[in-house]
This record gives C-alpha cells, structure tokens and sequence, in this order.
C-alpha cells in the first residue's frame, strides 16, 4: 500500500493517473521516499510528473517496422554531433557566406552562438532562438560523409525522443521523434527527424494518430491503426522515413513488395520502449535504444539542450526541399503563422507558454 503523502499526492494528480501511480508503488526497486519525490517531480513545469510522462510514453511506445530497402537507419543527437560541424550560412552574400563555427559541438555549445547575418545586414542570428524563413540566413550542421548516412548499424544507439504534454482534451499528447543523420529519397538532405503523435483521451486513452507528413499532420482514428497491446505499429519509407500504418504502403525487398508483417525479411522490427528488441531481417537481434524524455523547449530534460536549437540539421541545398531539416521544436510541417504545429498541436497551457514553447523567438530570412 503506498504511504499517506503518497496515496494524496495520487489523488491530487489532474488525470486518471492512479493505476499508474499505485502500479509503481508497488515497484519493488524504489523506496517510498524516492518514489513520493519523483511522483511530484516535474522538471519541465507542464503539469505533469516527470514519472507520469515516462509511465505513458513506454506504454504507448511504437513498434517502428523499418523498411528491409532502408538505407539510412535510425541515429542519436550525441553520436551525430560529435561527426559534423556547425556553420553559419547567409546567401544574400557574393559568394554565399559560409563560416565555420564549432567542431563536434555538444548540446550545449550547440545552441549558445550569435552572429551579424553577413553583408551588411542588422539581423542578429543566434542558434538557439532565431528562426530561418526561408533557410538563407541561418546556422547549419554540415551533411555527414557519404559513409556515416547510413547511421547506427548498432541498434542500441536508437534513441527515441518524446514530447509529453497535457492537451485540450485533458489528456496527455505523446509525440515520438525519430531521427537520421540523413534523407535519401528524391528530396535528398542532412538531418531527418521524423514524428508521430499520440493523442490521449482523459482517460488515457487513444482518441488519435497524427502523422508528420512533409508539410501537413495526417490525422486518423485509433482504429486505424494496427496495434500489439498498447502499442501502435508505425511503418517507415525506406531513405525518406515517411511514416505509414500500413506496411502495404511501403516498399521493401525480400518478400511481396512491400512491409509483410508477417514476413521477417521485408522489415527491421524496432519496439522504441526501454530494452525494446530490435529483429533484423537477416535475423539478427539487438536492442533499441532509450526512450528519452526531451522535456520543453523551456526545460529540456535529459540533458537534451538540443531541443532549442533553432537551425538546420543539415547542409543548405540548391533548392528548400534539398536543405537540411529543423528539429522537433521548429519543424516546419502544418506551420500556423509562427505557430509550431509540429511541437505544439493541441497543447493545453497558458496563452504564454504557448507563445514561448511553440514560437520561434525571432526570424531571419
Ligand atoms: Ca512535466
Ligand atoms: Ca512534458
Ligand atoms: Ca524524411
């Protein structure tokens, strides 16, 4: 039985929580100590503990069926920084203006640089703030080496990020990130991240699917959706990692043409909770690696300051569509003004927070 502070600290929750609350009471590796402590952490200040964040987004967790034809697989932040190079880009210059800004940089100088846009320009751009409208003006992390595209052959490097927040339904958005050091598919470009989002009812419950789609969220009703358990089976284009819910709509090697669930050769099998396994289609078995709570933009947890970094994660192309892509918070799919519909959709907070987490602190060209 959990102790009396804890019993009201569940009763106090603002959701149907307490099965879940009263199941990790029980968890035999915690004491109650900790455990009440870490029932009222909220690290990020959205409402909702830390634990209670965690608990949902590893019952909900994905099961990613990456396509058998992929040739750019799954990375982390960390191992891709310490590959590449931060620049500053302005294309209003002649010859374009590209300078050299850190090496290897970590999560935390990532997002700590200011510079004059060139050319006699007045516009200060800092990476970690100013957005790029149309990615002439902005801070980039260059493309990798053709061979470090293909991302980690280690599947236990897999991280997959989430973004836990209360929504107007009272209940709790779970969005899942994936992302790749690189997008081979016809619009070629670095830095690939790829989200799906999980709306739940105030009883947690699935009330629907939303999938980033190059620039809208499809969104579609749970019963859509293939599911093992709790969990929804995603299926991910190979080279551009669209994301499907059914394998037919994705083509793969090795058995009919597409992603056959039931046939092991035309897919890898990731489920991205905590010590998922990950099944090749060779038969080799692995892990996947964390499922990381990222936290705000205003509070990024884990160590995640990558969150607020607000330029590309990949060189600039010849054209947009061939330029490297934003991260989670300034992603560009279904953008409403400056509104990050992609980081922000439904969120329940006040009209500040809102304005502070789903907007861009300032513009650039
Ligand atoms: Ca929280
Ligand atoms: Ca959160
Ligand atoms: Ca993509």
């Amino acid at each position: 039985m959990p102790s009396l502070r804890l019993a009201l600290a569940i009763e106090a929750s603002p959701l149907a929580l307490r099965p879940w609350l009263e199941a990790l009471a029980g968890a035999p590796t915690l004491s109650l100590a900790r455990l009440v402590a870490a029932a009222q952490l909220d690290s990020d200040s959205d409402g909702l503990p830390d634990l209670v964040e965690q608990a949902i987004a590893e019952r909900y967790a994905p099961i990613v069926y990456h396509s058998s034809d992929e040739s750019n697989f799954p990375t982390n932040v960390d191992r891709f920084l310490a590959r590449t190079e931060l620049w500053f880009y302005d294309d209003a210059c002649e010859p374009d203006l590209h300078e050299l800004v850190a090496v290897a940089p970590t999560q935390k100088e990532l997002v700590c640089f200011a510079r004059a846009g060139g050319c006699g320009s007045t516009d200060t751009v800092h990476s970690g703030g100013t957005r790029s409208r149309s990615k002439q003006r902005t801070f980039y992390l260059k493309d990798l080496p053709e061979a470090s595209r293909y991302g980690s052959a280690d599947s236990s490097e897999w991280v997959t990020y989430f973004h836990a927040y209360r929504n107007l339904l009272d209940g709790v958005t779970v969005q899942y990130w994936r992302f790749y050091a690189y997008n081979n598919a016809l619009n070629d470009h670095g830095g690939d991240w790829e989200g799906v989002h999980l709306v739940l009812d105030r009883d947690l419950q699935p009330a629907a699917v939303k999938l980033l789609q190059h620039s809208s969220i499809e969104e579609h009703p749970p019963a859509e959706c293939q599911w093992e358990g709790t969990h929804m089976r995603i299926y991910s284009e190979g080279g551009g990692h669209a994301s499907h819910l059914t394998g037919r709509d994705v083509f793969a090697r090795g058995g009919p043409g597409f992603i056959d669930p039931t046939v092991p050769q035309t897919f890898v099998r990731q489920e991205t909770w905590t010590a998922g396994s990950v099944r090749w289609f060779s038969g080799r078995e692995g892990k996947a690696g964390a499922l990381l709570n990222i936290g705000s933009k205003g509070a990024p947890m884990n160590g995640q300051e990558f969150i607020r970094y607000s330029g590309l994660w990949g060189s600039p192309g010849i054209l947009y569509g061939t330029s490297g892509y934003w991260g989670p918070a300034y992603n560009e799919t279904a953008m409403v003004g400056d509104f990050v519909a992609a980081w922000g959709d439904g969120m329940k907070a006040s009209p500040e927070y809102i304005a502070a987490e789903c907007s861009p602190a300032a513009w650039t060209r």
